[in-house]
């Protein structure tokens, strides 16, 4: 069933103001794939937030038989196309319980269709997460997160990590890694951004967000503009987290532990170019120890 993100809640709230009829409201929305219940609630709950500005409109509270003239004629001068549902591509991995990944064999552990999340063990080896740890831990900067209104990288508090970007294939080592990924994700290589290592000292964490860029807000047009919009992410586990930590996906009520090697892949661009919001996630509070994983982010096209 669909979320009701921010498209739908502008969506809710505009009809309600226009002094929609409820009931094509609530088709509305069971057409797109909600159930009758949260339709109705979620179109109640509209009406209830917006009778004032529904009777300076249209002078009555509920117009669910028929719209006023007042409300025909906003009507007819606003849009009032239902947002598409979120319509999942085919699995973006390949089948099977092992992949064939480059130079590797990678298991599969658990495979989630909507949204669409698979788990991985052995991406890397326990002296290959080593290796890439140890060339990190003395290049560490504080994490900086992109300000969806200026484009630009802000320190915040919400993510308190410190990092370090690779090149794409700057030495044998880092391409032979960014090739068995893009294997993996099954993406062309050349379409993804350079390798992050962050690390998170204990209560490190990462608030819930997205990866691709808000496509409403101003400041996403300058990451887009090189390789356009992520439309997938690769996290992998480069140490063993004693406690906290998990991969959060709040929406889809999904928790995945960080075991060294293991990682966790999801997917939220499809080939209509919809994001989808069940791919909110996070880096949960580090409870024991410390956390260090390698990103990989895929773009729609070349990241040149
Ligand atoms: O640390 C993580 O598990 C994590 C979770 C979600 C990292 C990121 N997102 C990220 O770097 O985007
Ligand atoms: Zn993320």
């Amino acid at each position: 069933m669909p979320v009701l993100d921010a498209a739908w809640q502008e969506w809710l709230s505009t009809n309600a103001a226009r002094g929609c009829a409820m009931g094509s409201m609530i088709d509305a929305m069971v057409q797109a794939g909600f159930a009758v219940d949260a339709a109705q609630q979620a179109v109640h709950n509209a009406f209830g937030s917006s009778v004032a500005k529904v009777a300076k409109v249209a002078n009555v509270a509920d117009t669910a038989a028929a719209p006023t003239s007042a409300a025909s004629a906003a009507e007819a001068a606003l849009p009032q196309t239902a947002p598409q549902a979120y319509r999942y591509d085919d699995a973006p991995v390949a089948r099977g319980n092992t992949i064939h990944a480059y130079d590797r064999e990678v298991q599969v552990l658990m495979r989630c269709e909507r949204p669409q999340v698979i788990v991985f063990a052995n991406v890397l080896s326990p002296e290959e997460c080593g290796e890439m740890i140890e060339r990190s831990r003395h290049r560490l900067k504080r994490s900086t997160t992109v300000n969806p209104a200026t484009g630009q990288e802000d320190v915040i508090r919400n993510r308190t990590s410190e990092g370090i970007w690779y090149q794409r294939g700057e030495d044998a080592f880092i391409e032979r890694i960014d090739r068995r990924i893009a294997s993996l994700m099954n993406w062309p290589v050349e379409n993804g951004e350079g390798l992050q290592i962050l690390h998170y000292g204990p209560t490190g964490e990462y608030q819930p967000h997205f990866d691709y860029f808000p496509p409403d807000q101003p400041g996403s047009a300058v990451h887009a503009a090189r390789g356009g919009q992520r439309v997938a992410t690769l996290v992998i586990y480069l140490n063993d987290v004693p406690d906290g930590g998990e991969t959060i996906f709040p929406e889809a009520g999904l928790s995945v532990a960080a075991q060294q090697g293991g990682a966790v892949y999801f997917r939220y661009m499809n080939g209509q170019r919809q994001l989808d919001p069940l791919t909110l996630h996070g880096g949960a509070p580090v409870l024991a120890g410390d956390k260090w994983i390698m990103t990989k982010w895929m773009r729609e096209r070349a990241y040149g």
